[in-house]
């Protein structure tokens, strides 16, 4: 991490009095491109200030010792509320839905559309994210489901929500990495658009790709 004090030790913090953070003020560690994108963007979609912390892959600062004491999984993202680490992008995103309502990132009033939201986001972790690495041809098959499951539907779910930031991501990685022919996913390419023309996914992309991106090609 370029900011080489722990922000979940303590005894390093500044007393109240000097302006110790707020225990609720959250803090999200990213690296440019990858997971993270998904909460990056939806903290500039709910509009609440928040400490950035890009975390090197180049330098392996999610293996550093005080990353670790955060998330000992060494993975990004992680969304500290205070001195509370959240981890997984599916937690994260439900955690700013819920915290922002004015957002209209989650269904409030819908238990079906709540299910539906779940059931996207549970896909897109357990067997989307993990595709690429069964291979190229898996990971196009996966990606088919994807476009089926996604159909004619402007948004994953009803409105536009925290499963398509999720998906946004994914898709986005994919796009960069397998460059499918724009006839390849018709429904997510058009998903994709509609994403780029959010401000807070415009903003997202631009300062991760200043930062400069280090995942693999
Ligand atoms: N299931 C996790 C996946 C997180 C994840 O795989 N993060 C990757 C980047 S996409 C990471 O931090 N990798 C670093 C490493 O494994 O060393 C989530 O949804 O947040």
């Amino acid at each position: 991490m370029r900011d080489r004090e722990s922000p979940i030790d303590g005894s390093r913090r500044a007393s109240p009095a000097a302006g110790q953070p707020s225990p609720t003020a959250l803090t999200l560690y990213f690296a440019p491109g990858s997971s993270s994108m998904a909460p990056h963007i939806a903290l500039h979609e709910v509009g609440e200030p928040f400490d950035a912390r890009p975390v090197s892959f180049a330098r392996h600062e999610q293996r550093d010792e005080a990353f670790l004491r955060i998330n000992p999984q060494g993975k990004v993202p992680v969304l500290l509320v205070g001195t509370q680490a959240l981890t997984e992008v599916a937690a994260i995103l439900y955690f700013l839905a819920q915290r922002h309502p004015q957002a209209r990132l989650w269904p409030h009033d819908d238990p079906i559309a709540q299910a539906r939201v779940i059931s996207w986001m549970s896909f897109l972790a357990s067997t989307v994210h993990p595709a690429r690495r069964q291979g190229i041809d898996h990971a196009r098959r996966v990606w088919g489901l994807a476009e089926r499951r996604l159909g004619e539907a402007p948004w994953a779910v009803g409105e536009f929500g925290i499963a398509d930031i999720h998906l946004f991501r994914l898709f986005w990685r994919m796009r960069s990495s397998l460059h499918p022919s724009p006839q390849e996913f018709p429904a997510l390419e058009a998903h994709h658009a509609r994403m780029l023309e959010r401000d807070a996914v415009r903003r997202t992309l631009a300062i991760e790709s200043a930062i400069g991106y280090e995942v693999p090609a």
